[in-house]
């Protein structure tokens, strides 16, 4: 069975064998977190409420959450424009994100950066750039500083299968093998670059191959299945620290709304809605809460319990931005016309 056939299988109940509840527990509200807020966001778009563009995470949250789930604060996040999940994921605050994107002066990036360009770099999140592979070289330069200070960290470079068509992509690569450097390179793959699918702009339909080219240990896995993300990255990351040097994963994944804001794409040529369908019909969320409620893991009392908590977290959050003021003028100082 190919990995996006097992996306419509039920997750394997053996495979959480050796995960503990509270973590299965906590990466399943994580991943709804990232839900409801993308979705929370996505209507604020449409209603004009939220300007910058948002490029939501809506699908993908299986692979923020089972990557960051093994990271330190000390770890490096470099992240993309689709980065709203990453920042929850590596531990980032709510409130923080959501004046950001409303452009004020209590968020993260003081108003300054947008949906686009979040960071806290004392969160271990330094950068994320709409530059697409912008940030893959910015991974394996804290790499290598990881590496210089002897440090018992990683650098993650998240990027889309977009990003895997830029030089820098290739140069990263080549300079992370040469110099064993701990960087894990992951690759979102949503089959998506704006409004081209994967095969019109990518040669190379298996996207690990390319780790591979340069000798670097690459793996595929379903990205649309927290519990593989969770399995293969604890792996992968362990043995960045170790100092074994760089690996490459390429996780599928798929995007449920268009390429920038809360359309579905439904009414463009750009893809089936049979396609969007399925992917929704097998939530990568819904598999999980039914593995979880199956084996008792969680009831639905918790589940409501976990509903209604992130409701009235992310409502909060939302009140916070819009009674938050916008930076002063004087912060315009870098700014040109
Ligand atoms: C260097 C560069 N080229 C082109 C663009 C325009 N652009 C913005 S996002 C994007 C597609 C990115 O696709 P992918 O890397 O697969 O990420 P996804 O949007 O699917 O998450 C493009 C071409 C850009 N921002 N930067
Ligand atoms: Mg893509």
């Amino acid at each position: 069975m190919s990995i996006i056939e097992s996306c419509s299988k039920p997750i394997n109940k053996d495979s959480i064998k050796g995960i503990s509840p509270k973590q299965l527990v906590s990466m399943y509200e994580m991943m709804l977190k990232i839900r409801l807020v993308e979705d929370y966001i996505g209507r604020m778009v449409a209603r004009r409420e939220v300007k910058t563009p948002c490029h939501l995470y809506l699908g993908q949250e299986a692979v923020a959450v089972g990557v960051c789930a093994h990271l330190k604060k000390d770890d490096f996040v470099f992240s993309t424009h689709r980065s709203h999940g990453h920042y929850l994921a590596k531990g980032g605050d709510l409130k923080s994100l959501m004046a950001e994107i409303f452009g004020k002066a209590t968020g993260c990036c003081r108003g300054r950066g947008g949906s686009m360009h979040i960071a806290q770099p004392s969160l271990g999140l330094p950068g994320s750039s709409a530059i697409v592979g912008g940030t893959i070289p910015l991974a394996v330069g804290a790499g290598l500083g990881i590496s210089l200070k002897s440090r018992p960290n990683v650098a993650v470079a998240f990027f889309g299968d977009g990003a895997t068509n830029e030089g820098i992509f290739y140069e990263s690569l080549n300079f992370a093998r040469l110099k064993n450097l701990p960087v894990i390179f992951i690759c979102e793959n949503n089959f998506y670059s704006t409004h081209m699918h994967i095969s019109k702009i990518q040669a190379v339909s298996q996207l690990y191959k390319i780790g591979e080219l340069f000798d670097i240990p690459s793996f595929q896995v379903n990205g649309y299945n927290i519990i593989e993300v969770y399995t293969l990255a604890k792996k992968t990351i362990e043995t960045a620290k170790k100092g074994k040097g760089p690996v490459f994963v390429e996780a599928f994944t798929y995007r449920w709304r268009g390429h920038v804001g809360p359309n579905w794409d439904l009414d463009t040529n750009i893809r089936a809605k049979e396609e969007v369908y399925w992917w929704v019909k097998n939530c990568t969320i819904k598999r999980l809460e039914r593995l979880l409620l199956g084996e008792k893991i969680l009831n639905s009392k918790k589940r409501k319990d976990i509903f209604r908590k992130l409701h009235a977290e992310i409502r909060q959050a939302i009140k916070f931005a819009k009674e938050s003021p916008y930076p002063d003028k004087k912060e315009l100082k870098d700014v040109y016309a």
